[in-house]
């Protein structure tokens, strides 16, 4: 198939281009750079150095003899996205180009309203563009277990059976997001049933947990193939956080008392999903939700984890949360569609934190032991 990524540069985007170019697909990629932007407004860098877009797609044409075409651009430029699906006539988009993090976008005004517009307005963008070249092209569009936030009711895939006063409907799920990132997602997801609604688009939107680890099948097979690893607390995910935290000798930084429960998985895991959703399209007209996770775990048992795998002395330090989260939760999320097409998770066990470790050791000079702390408030500026 031909399969237009686009983030194609980020660190689950690079990783997923090299997965589906390996496995034979024609693979293109597309992104704006904002990422690596975003590291020099914040003035921090991915833990593991990272080659510029060019030499990335060079290295892989050395190292596997397949191209993987690179389109710099942005959404937000709607001639250019055009252009691009025009040229590349793609079969599938994988859609991951969005500003990710829940912290920034609970930065100030300017943060909250730039991640809603590049997000929103970008898959509005590929959503006409998709429907004015070609209504076929599967999305494969990166959603978030965060949308759904933490109800006090099972998670189901996307859609749940209502019944009230008497009458029943199928609805889709309710949202209680927790950051302005993840009302995005929300919005967009609205917007993606909608276009498959109206214009019988076929849309899977893979609402995914907190992805954990750095090394794929691909990445490891030339260091310039690498995909970024980032520990600052604006960008960093928490088991990533905490392996970096504890090979530095630095508290795990658990905020609150860590009963906050949330879903989990493997980068591998990651980019499997995408190919077999990819490979497995939905049917015209159909908006397919997946609950791409693996594994639920609380912020406090993953620091336990960690303190356990690691051979030193690890430190665990409960901060005053600064998010609006809820502190204890009921959390039980249905995720069978994807098992259901074949995947086969890689659960989190020792050897894969141990194998971090050694990622990070190696690149431990690199950390500004600054950027670990959080300074991004979600009560924000609010006068009371
Ligand atoms: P990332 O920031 O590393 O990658 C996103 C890429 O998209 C970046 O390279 C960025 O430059 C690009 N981009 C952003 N806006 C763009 C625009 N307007 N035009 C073109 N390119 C643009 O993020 P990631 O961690 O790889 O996450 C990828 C996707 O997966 C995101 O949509 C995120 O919401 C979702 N997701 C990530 C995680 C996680 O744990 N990392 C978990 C669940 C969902
Ligand atoms: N947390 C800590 N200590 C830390 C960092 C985080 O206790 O040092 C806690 C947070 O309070 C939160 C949980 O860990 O309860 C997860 O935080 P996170 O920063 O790892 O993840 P989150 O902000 O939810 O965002 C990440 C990605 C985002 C993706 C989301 C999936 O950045 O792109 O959408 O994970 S999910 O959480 O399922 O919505």
């Amino acid at each position: 198939m031909r399969v237009l990524v686009l983030g194609g540069d980020g660190y689950l985007g690079w990783p997923t281009a090299l997965h589906l170019s390996d496995r034979g697909h024609d693979t293109a990629v597309l992104d704006n750079l904002a990422r690596r932007g975003y590291d020099r407004e914040l003035g921090v860098q991915s833990l593991v150095p990272i080659e510029d877009l060019e030499t990335r797609v060079a290295a892989w044409e050395e190292v596997s003899g397949r191209k993987i075409p690179a389109y710099t651009g942005d959404l937000l430029d709607a001639d250019f996205v055009y252009r691009v699906l025009r040229e590349f006539a793609p079969d599938a988009i994988v859609h991951f180009a969005e500003q990710r993090a829940a912290p920034y976008s609970m930065i100030d005004r300017e943060h909250a309203v730039y991640t809603q517009h590049n997000n929103v307005v970008g898959t509005l963008n590929l959503m006409y563009a998709i429907a004015e070249t070609n209504p076929d092209i599967h999305l494969v569009k990166l959603g978030t277990m965060g949308e759904y936030g933490t109800p006090n009711i099972d998670i189901e895939e996307g859609w749940l059976e209502v019944e009230h006063n008497g009458r029943k409907d199928r609805m889709l799920y309710p949202k209680k997001p927790g950051s302005f990132y993840h009302l995005s997602k929300v919005h967009d997801s609205h917007n993606l049933e909608f276009g498959c609604r109206i214009w019988g688009m076929r849309v899977t939107d893979l609402n995914q947990g907190v992805v954990y680890g750095q090394q794929t099948d691909q990445t490891v097979r030339d260091a310039r193939l690498a995909t970024r690893f980032d520990y600052d607390a604006v960008f960093g995910t928490v088991l990533n956080r905490f392996v970096i935290q504890a090979v530095l000798g630095e508290p795990l930084t658990v905020y609150g008392a860590g009963g906050q429960t949330r879903g989990f998985l493997d980068i591998r895991d990651t980019v499997e999903c995408i190919r077999l959703a990819v490979e497995n399209p939905a049917d015209a007209g159909e908006f397919r939700v997946f609950n791409q996770m693996t594994e639920s775990y609380s912020v406090s048992q993953l620091a336990a984890l960690v303190a356990e795998s690691f051979a030193g002395p690890v430190q665990v330090e409960h901060l005053e949360n600064p998010r609006i989260e809820q502190a204890e939760h009921y959390y039980n999320v249905k995720h069978t569609g994807l098992v259901g097409l074949g995947l086969q998770p890689h659960l989190l066990s020792e050897t894969l934190i141990e194998s971090m470790f050694d990622i990070v050791s190696a690149n431990k000079d690199r950390v500004d032991p600054a950027a670990l702390l959080p300074t991004v408030r979600w009560q924000g500026p609010l006068k009371r």
